[in-house]
């Protein structure tokens, strides 16, 4: 009996992850596709043979890599022109939770949280209201799975506001590890330009250069000061540095 408990367990463990997985592979997939179409600057690097699924790639054009990958290179298997964002659109999670993402905040009165009334695109974004307080710092934050060392890494994403007073922004921050510490020493950043006022959806992007010593890249959809900001539609594509 125990046996097929546990059993039955893992069979709901299984189809939770799949449940859970299926749509955000289909969610990044889709906006690589979609990256490709429309955004001329982010559309080299079909990085097709290793993350072409058969059938799904409706476009068909055969891409010679203008970035092959080479040897001995200490970030060789960086994927170049690929939005490295997982539920970059805040489509995955709860009221409170936005799969992927940590909600930051200082408590000085706000609320951070996953709108489902408010998009940009799909069903949802994520929201930041200070209600009626003025915090020095709130938002989503996301530590990313890859580490493009010496690399420019390129942040989109769209920023709503709302009686904004203050700075509804992206921001990309390199860390490096600290001896004698679990945390990390920030490096170096890199902000978009501020968002404020009442401003409909606003397209803002950051960029940055990711040293050899880094140790993680964060990236921040977050807010200083008064008023309600929604963040929709991010992106992260990783480019070679210019020389
Ligand atoms: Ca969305």
């Amino acid at each position: 009996m125990s046996t097929k408990k546990s059993a039955c367990v893992v069979l709901i463990a299984v189809l939770v992850i799949l449940a859970v997985s299926v749509p955000v592979q289909y969610l990044v997939r889709k906006e690589v596709v979609v990256g490709m179409a429309s955004d001329a600057a982010h559309s080299h690097a079909h990085d097709e043979d290793e993350h072409a699924h058969a059938g799904e790639d409706g476009k068909g054009e055969g891409h010679a890599h203008e970035h092959p990958a080479e040897e001995g290179h200490p970030a060789a298997n960086v994927q170049l022109g690929t939005n490295l964002i997982p539920n970059f659109g805040f489509e995955v999670g709860t009221r409170e939770q936005a799969w992927g993402w940590m909600r930051v905040g200082t408590d000085e009165g706000e609320t951070v949280y996953r709108d489902l009334e408010v998009a940009r695109s799909g069903m949802a974004s994520a929201a930041v209201t200070t209600n009626g307080s003025y915090v020095r710092g709130a938002g989503w934050l996301m530590l990313l799975d890859e580490l493009p060392l010496e690399h420019v890494v390129v942040a989109e994403g769209y920023i709503k506001t709302q009686d904004f007073d203050g700075a509804a922004y992206l921001k990309i921050t390199i860390g490096t590890s600290q001896e004698g510490s679990d945390r990390p020493l920030a490096i170096d950043w890199a902000y978009s330009d501020a968002v404020a006022g009442d401003s409909d959806w606003t397209l803002c992007t950051a960029m940055i250069y990711v040293p050899p010593e880094a140790t993680g890249v964060w990236l921040e959809a977050g807010v200083q000061g008064q008023g309600r900001a929604w963040f929709d539609d991010l992106s992260l594509v990783v480019e070679e540095p210019e020389d």
